[in-house]
């Protein structure tokens, strides 16, 4: 389906916020991040998905990184070019396999989202968008997801000097697109309250 299909946006600070409705693989941004493993090894959901999109020169990157690196940490992000990807590059990041919730998945997460900004920002990249990472084979609930990844994402956009004017989640199914459209809805309301306080 047409990626742009369902899209909502927000001015915060200097830059946009994006939600869109559609496949991360046609998305147009300067980079889009993968939801990749620590071994980098390519797998199913949306990494598959990127991989056969993007070609084999991504993945011969990977193994470079991999045998230079060792292992990505849960957490951290690494770069590699976006081989036939609409982007000049595939930022891979690795989020926290969900169990309870109480074993430090939410910090793992929200490391996920800042260290992959932390690297476009190091690329001096002007737009970023990322799927909603762990949500599928690694099992975190999709509402507890949007509530730590959202505020990253506003956060960053409301610091002053950042590169990355244009960030955002390209949700693969409505249900998703509803759910972080809800919590965004919720936290936009959230400091309207406390504004007015
Ligand atoms: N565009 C946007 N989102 C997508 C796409 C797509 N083309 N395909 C799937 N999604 P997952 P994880 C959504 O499983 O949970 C891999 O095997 C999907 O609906 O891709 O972080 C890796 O190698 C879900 O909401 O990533 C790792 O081993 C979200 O992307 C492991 O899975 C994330 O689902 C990582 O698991």
């Amino acid at each position: 389906m047409d990626p742009t299909q369902r899209q909502l946006e927000r001015s915060i600070g200097n830059g946009r916020l994006f939600l869109a409705r559609g496949d991360l693989t046609r998305f147009p941004a300067e980079a889009l991040v993968n939801a990749a493993n620590s071994a980098l090894a390519g797998g199913g959901g949306v990494d598959g998905a990127l991989h056969r999109a993007g070609g084999p020169r991504i993945m011969a990157e990977c193994r470079e990184l991999i045998a230079r690196i060792g292992r990505l940490e849960p957490g951290a992000a690494v770069a590699t070019t976006a081989g036939t990807l609409p982007a000049r590059y595939l930022i891979h990041t690795v989020g926290p396999v969900y169990r309870d919730g109480t074993r430090g998945e939410p910090a793992v997460l929200a490391s996920a989202y800042r260290s992959s900004l932390g690297v476009a920002e190091e690329l001096g990249l002007g737009s970023v968008a990322f799927p909603s990472i762990s949500t599928g084979v690694y099992g975190y609930p999709l509402e507890a997801a949007a509530e730590v990844a959202l505020p990253v994402l506003l956060q960053y956009l409301a610091e002053n000097g950042r590169s990355v004017r244009r960030v955002g989640l390209v949700l693969f199914s409505d249900d998703a697109f509803d759910c972080y459209e809800r919590v965004l809805r919720r936290l936009e309301a959230s400091v309207e309250a406390r504004a007015g306080d």
